[in-house]
């Protein structure tokens, strides 16, 4: 079948619409990095590519002659590249229905690559150039359907005739994209650009030794049992619970905390000076309420902070005060008993550090507070910009309205970790973790089918605040058995019995697991 040739304006025309649908998917995928993946812009992406492909001679050259400016023009350069390439794209798509598709699919394959050489496994990623690739061909294929309608080549040949509908429908939509489009390339550089700048950041961040350490983890507190839980939960594998759509993106040379309300003196700390005091470092085990009995929403880390209770004595509570009202940047809220956070025997923590690093940007960087015993919910606040001083009878947190106590103490607790469904018949290690926050955990026990509770062995642990791991050697014979644990804590409390759900202060009930032997 022979194809009008298409009129010289209207292969300009298809140019514009490649550039747009180009410069709307970079922006598209520069916002999507922005909301669900920082390290998934595949602008950035390609730029550190370039940047490590470079002679090192270039790259100190362009640091040397453009100073800072260096990486924003290197990524103006890439985007004018691939703006060109999807102008390219238009042109193709108006010649043949999906050759567009084609050059953008070939574009964003790069910008695929590039990604998967900086985050690798990373599979949320990959979503912001897929997201970008998606949009920005529907949008061409949408303005490239418009300029087909127009047919510029005829409606030339009758220059001042009547006004054309179709041509009026293309240029509408071309210049309102466009306009989007920019808005896009713009927005999403300058979001995108702050989390990385705060990122960066964070890496140039050197913390202090601490003026008191932590206790040594003992050899014996890690059992090293494959699929039991790690004493220390590696950070990337800590969870994460908030209320944050977005990971608020604070740049430490900005942050500040004040102490306000209930006081004799209002004090205010910054980054530079919280970094200055003697910090202290506290291992410590972090539990959501939303824990399910057996769930995962619980983890340990050494943290590395300021001691609140230091803070406050500057501040001087009034009397009358029983609790403190933290807030995030973010707006949300915790409101934690005055007493835990003066407590001379409890370590809580605005904290700067986890396990060695500054705080991950989702776990509260560049700063959090960490009050061992207590549910996060009401005393672990994130990105912390503002402790008020306050009573409960005045306050309260942002999840006591939605249904959960206002205070929420840490419940005896603990899980069986393996073995998993199955095991083989003979000697199998059951084993798991057991948390009693505060006050420690003083032993526990394993249950097999309708049998006995058995005494488990307990591995070390630097203290009451964190959990303990245990084991308990099982002669397992064939057949499917049912495995149970409880906990009793160091005061002799045992772990209650009694089934309830998370809401409104903490699941309870003991785990059990269903096992075949074969
Ligand atoms: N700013 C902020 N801080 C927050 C929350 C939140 O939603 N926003 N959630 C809290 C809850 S419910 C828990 S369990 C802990 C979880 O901390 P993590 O995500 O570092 O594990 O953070 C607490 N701090
Ligand atoms: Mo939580």
């Amino acid at each position: 079948m022979l194809r009008p040739v298409p009129s010289r304006t209207q292969t300009r025309w298809a140019a514009v619409c490649g550039l747009v649908a180009g410069a709307a998917g970079i922006g598209i995928s520069d916002l999507a990095a922005w909301l669900a993946a920082p390290a998934g812009s595949p602008l950035a992406a390609v730029g550190s590519v370039i940047i490590d492909l470079l002679p090192a001679g270039m790259v100190n050259f362009g640091k040397d002659y453009l100073g800072t400016a260096d990486k924003p023009i290197l990524l103006a350069i890439v985007a004018l590249g691939v703006i060109a390439l999807a102008a390219f794209g238009g042109i193709a798509e108006l010649r043949r229905k999906g050759a567009g598709a084609a050059v953008f699919a070939l574009v964003a394959v790069v910008g695929l690559v590039a990604v998967a050489i900086g985050s690798g496994s990373d599979v949320a990623a990959y979503v912001p150039t897929v997201v970008g690739l998606l949009l920005a061909f529907m949008l061409l294929s949408s303005l490239i359907t418009r300029l087909r309608r127009w047919q510029p080549a005829r409606a030339a040949l009758r220059p001042d005739g009547p006004a054309d509908p179709a041509r009026r429908g293309f240029l509408v939509a071309t210049s309102v994209f466009g306009v989007l489009a920019a808005a896009a390339v713009v927005g999403g550089r300058v979001l995108v650009g702050a989390a990385n700048r705060v990122s960066a950041a964070r890496s140039g961040i050197r913390l202090p030794t601490p003026a008191t350490p932590a206790p040594a983890v003992p050899a014996g507190a890690d059992l090293a049992i494959a699929d039991l839980s790690p004493y220390l939960t590696p950070n990337e594998d800590f969870y994460r619970i908030d209320t944050a759509l977005q990971v608020p993106v604070i740049d430490p040379a900005k942050w500040s905390v004040r102490v306000v309300g209930m006081v004799e003196q209002e004090v205010s700390l910054t980054f530079e000076e919280l970094l200055g005091l003697p910090l202290v470092e506290h291992v410590a085990t972090l539990t959501c309420v939303s824990n399910e009995v057996g769930g995962n929403l619980v983890g340990n880390a050494t943290w590395l902070g300021y001691p609140i209770r230091e803070l406050l004595a500057r501040a001087k509570p009034l009397a009358g005060a029983d609790m403190v009202l933290s807030r995030s940047e973010d707006g949300f809220t915790a409101g934690t008993p005055l007493d835990a956070l003066t407590d001379p025997d409890r370590q809580s923590l605005l904290a700067v550090g986890m396990n060695g690093e500054p705080l991950p940007l989702e776990h509260g960087f560049p700063v959090r507070m960490v009050v061992p015993g207590l549910y996060g919910y009401v005393s672990a606040t994130k990105w912390v910009v503002e402790l008020k001083v306050t009573t409960f009878a005045e306050d309260e947190g942002y999840w006591t309205p939605l249904g959960w106590s206002a205070r929420g103490p840490i419940k005896l607790a603990s899980r069986i970790d393996v073995p998993g469904g199955e095991a083989p018949v003979g000697t199998v290690a059951v084993a798991g973790v057991a948390w009693a926050q505060h006050t420690g955990i003083g032993g526990v026990e394993v249950k097999i089918d309708g049998g006995d509770w058995n005494r488990a062995e307990l591995a070390e642990t630097t203290g009451p605040d964190t959990w303990r791991q245990w084991r308990y050697a099982w002669d397992a014979p064939a057949g499917d058995h049912e495995l149970t644990v409880r906990a009793t804590d160091a005061d002799g409390t045992l772990q209650d019995p009694a089934e309830a759900a998370p809401a409104p202060n903490g699941a309870s009930g003991y785990h059990s697991v269903r096992v075949t032997v074969r």
